[in-house]
């Protein structure tokens, strides 16, 4: 088996990047070794249940179904995700006596993932240098004692990644509620959380208001902050129909990605051998950073073209009826500096007109963003002024527009409507406690950044998770790493290794648990579960292979059984039937969370449902003054010292999240190395380095701390000017744990300001 660990900087081979993006032909290649492992017949059972009316839904992103789940959507990265979980090999009991703890702190997360699928629990006690085998029931005894030798239930955190389903998270919730805290951070925390700040702040929810039928409504979709050839690859196929039916798109990207400018459909002969389809129409390759800065520029010129032509131009009926702050808004923007617009978005004035000119052209307007917008430290204002520029032509609760932040993980969106978050707000905690007669908590809990600073000063004492790798995801590695190794217990329910289960408390625990792709056996037979996409529609998802092994349990039978072991006090809750019969859970999710009403019988049907969404469906906006909020933001552009770069972590063609498929990252011309830093060649030549050299990257704070990734192979790279970038999760060693979004305290992982050192 070909290994990463055999690869260093020396073996990286630079190519050129490419122009577009395709479907199939990446999967055998960048997943030989996998594919190897798993076999024909078990490759194409699971490949062709993806995304299936009876099948599973796929694991790789939150992107949605067509409405028409019939045909077989073939998305290569989603393959990748499934022959990664679906690998019938599985790790050896001699395995945890043969590697020490210490022995897997050294491998990479692409070594651990191949050991193959968890299939038995572990339990480090303490002092222990290696994991062992225990019983299941031992295991669950062990962390039901733990929990209740607590001085206080907030010295338990219990993080959620967004791959659990409905069922399971919320019962995870409750059971965490029950049990006495609100301390439920989640992968959300990293990722979209910015998003839902800001949405729910002006627009009453922090969800998406489209459906994915209107993208092929819409006349224009800027598309900001994101790499759909890689991490969405099915939305190409909606920008292709959205194209063919006639609208414009514009990428907003410092960075020339591949699946923004031209798309091969593998689906289509045309597509295979043909040039493809051009997705851009305009491409705006902004500065790290400066979205708030272009969205301001772009509102101002709406308001300068409506004071040119007053009465024709601004959505004035929905203004009136529906928003408040449009004088504010206008009187801002009024005093907008152009200077400061074009030093923070690199842009010329003229690229800006055009983009202004392209959005009063069209009647409905769609903006979609991710990760490019969500992990800055003025994420949260950026995406208001996002929210600005679409109400002020009333793009929002129309058919063919609206504002589209698209998910990440393929149930993040759920999760959060399960009661993963830890600030629910009161009518949802008032819900479960009708429901099952206890009194949950009411102070807010800790995030993900809050949980390691809880750790890292002793305040948290057992850290749970359910799913993921929080040691790999979170920024500030040392740091994070340590206030991990500070507990007395950390548990994870995993289906794979990974950095998490090698970084541990005094004792540790892992157990092991069923992916998506397989059968979920219980007593009143197999069970499916749901999940809610990026557009809030709730679909089903049913496993169709044999499980990897006998052993496991569910997410759903171990949260059961976590609980029947921890809580003695709260009889009203039936844990035991939970897992037996996944419709009981449900049962209670339609009593505790609006729009699920009749959940069983809905979710039974074709295509799921969609949940309700005010702004949406019926242009309500269910904030508190019940309208929408036009905001004033401030802008306050990056300061970049001469000498130095702003650096942006972002994923590979052959990741997933920490998940390594690959060393390779074919769209960007990479292959055999992750240890490189993409940098403009304008700037290389400034910098005084020579393409191709190997570089120390030290990431500057105010606090002083050399944060530094060595030995990394400088590209050139036609990014945005003094913009640079990085693989995540190597490059979160450079960014401090306080280094964080305002509101939403999701870390900043998008501009670090960097300075290059040759390496010795
Ligand atoms: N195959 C695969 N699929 C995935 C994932 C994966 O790792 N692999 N991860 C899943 C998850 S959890 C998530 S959240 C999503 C992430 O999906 P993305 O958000 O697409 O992920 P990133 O790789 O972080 O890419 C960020 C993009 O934003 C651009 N960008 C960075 N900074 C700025 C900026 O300041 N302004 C603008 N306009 N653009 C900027 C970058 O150049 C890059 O194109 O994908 C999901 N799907
Ligand atoms: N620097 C930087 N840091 C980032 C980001 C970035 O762009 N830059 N992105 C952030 C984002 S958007 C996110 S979402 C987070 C991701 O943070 P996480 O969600 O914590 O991380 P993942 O890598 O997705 O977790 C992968 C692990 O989940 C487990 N797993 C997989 N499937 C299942 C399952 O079905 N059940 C269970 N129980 N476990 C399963 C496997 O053990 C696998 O190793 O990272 C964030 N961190
Ligand atoms: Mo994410």
């Amino acid at each position: 088996m070909s290994s990463v660990d055999d690869i260093n900087e020396d073996t990286i081979e630079v190519g050129k990047p490419r122009e577009w993006a395709a479907g199939v032909p990446g999967v055998t290649h960048a997943m030989g070794p996998a594919f190897r492992q798993m076999g024909v017949p078990r490759s194409l059972k699971a490949l062709t249940a993806m995304n299936q009316r009876d099948g599973f839904d796929c694991m790789s992103c939150a992107w949605p179904d067509p409405e028409h789940r019939k045909t077989f959507e073939l998305c290569e990265n989603g393959a990748k995700a499934v022959v990664w979980e679906a690998t019938p090999i599985t790790v050896p009991t001699e395995f945890w006596a043969e590697n020490p703890i210490s022995e897997l702190l050294t491998k990479s997360e692409y070594w651990l993932g191949m050991q193959g699928r968890l299939v038995q629990p572990v339990h480090k006690p303490a002092g222990s240098a290696h994991y062992r085998p225990i019983t299941w029931d031992d295991a669950f005894k062990l962390i039901g004692d733990t929990l209740r030798g607590l001085d206080s239930p907030d010295q338990a955190a219990f993080y959620t990644s967004g791959r659990a389903s409905n069922e399971a998270a919320f019962l995870y919730q409750l059971f965490v509620r029950a049990f006495g805290t609100n301390n439920l951070p989640d992968c959300s925390n990293m990722c979209h959380e910015s998003t839902s700040h800001a949405m729910a702040e002006t627009v009453g929810i922090g969800k998406s208001t489209i459906t994915y039928a209107d993208f092929a409504r819409a006349d224009l979709i800027i598309i900001m902050g994101q790499n759909p050839g890689s991490n969405h690859p099915r939305m190409l196929t909606a920008l292709e129909e959205a194209k063919a039916a006639g609208a414009a798109i514009v990428a907003v990207n410092p960075l020339p990605e591949a699946g923004l400018m031209r798309y091969k459909n593998p689906q289509k002969v045309r597509g295979v051998v043909g040039a493809g389809t051009v997705i851009a129409d305009q491409y705006l390759q902004i500065r790290l950073g400066g979205d708030m800065a272009l969205m301001q520029a772009v509102s101002r010129r709406v308001l300068d073209a409506e004071a040119a032509r007053p009465g024709t131009i601004l959505d004035h009926d929905f203004l009136r009826k529906n928003c408040v702050g449009l004088e504010e808004l206008r009187t801002h923007l009024a005093r907008l500096d152009d200077d400061a617009v074009l030093a923070a978005t690199g842009l010329r004035a003229a690229e800006i007109d055009e983009l202004a000119a392209r959005y009063l052209r069209a009647e409905k307007v769609i903006i979609t963003w991710a990760m490019g917008i969500t992990q800055h430290k003025k994420a949260v204002p950026t995406i208001r002024e996002i929210i600005n520029l679409l109400l002020l032509r009333g793009n929002i609760g129309k058919p063919g527009a609206g504002a589209c932040p698209i998910r990440g993980h393929s149930n993040v969106q759920g999760d959060r409507t399960m009661g993963i978050w830890e600030k629910m707000p009161p009518a949802f905690l008032d819900a479960l406690e009708r429901e099952f007669g206890f009194d949950p908590p009411r102070a807010p809990g800790l995030d993900s950044v809050g949980s390691i600073r809880a750790m890292q000063d002793g305040r948290v004492k057992v850290w749970i998770a359910l799913g993921g790798n929080l040691v790999g995801a979170i920024s500030d590695t040392a740091v994070a790493e340590a206030a991990i190794q500070k507990t007395a217990l950390s548990m994870q329910i995993s289906t794979k290794l990974n950095r998490s289960h090698a970084v541990v408390g005094e004792q540790a625990l892992i157990l092991p648990t069923l992916g998506r792709t397989e059968i979920d056996w219980q007593a009143t037979g197999p069970q499916f579960v749901s999940v809610e996409d990026t557009v809030s529609a709730v679909h089903s998802s049913t496993g169709l292979l044999e499980p990897v092994s006998e052993q496991l349990l569910s997410e759903v039978a171990i949260v059961s059984r976590l609980a029947r072991a921890t809580l003695d006090g709260t009889p009203s809750i039936g844990w035991a039937d939970f897992e037996n019969d996944y419709d009981i859970i449900r049962d209670h999710i339609a009593h505790v969370i609006p729009g699920f009403a009749d959940y069983n019988q809905r979710i039974r049907q074709q295509e799921g449902f969609y949940l309700p969404h005010p702004p949406r469906d019926l242009r309500t906006f269910p904030t508190p003054s019940g309208k929408a909020l036009l905001t004033v933001n401030e802008l306050e552009p990056l300061e970049r010292p001469p000498g130095r770069l702003l650096l942006q972590t972002l994923r590979s063609h052959d990741q997933f999240n920490t998940t390594i498929y690959s060393p390779n990252d074919r769209y960007r011309g990479i292959k055999n190395g992750r240890k490189v830093i993409f940098v403009n060649p304008e700037d290389i030549v400034e910098l005084g380095l020579i393409s191709g050299m190997l570089v120390d990257v030290h990431s500057e704070f105010s606090d002083h701390v050399d944060r530094v990734l060595r030995r990394f192979r400088l590209v050139a790279y036609p990014s945005a000017r003094g913009c640079a970038a990085a693989y995540f999760p190597e490059a979160n060693v450079l960014v401090p744990l306080d280094s964080t979004a305002e509101h939403s305290n999701t870390p900043a992982s998008k501009s670090v300001l960097v300075r290059l050192e040759p390496s010795r």
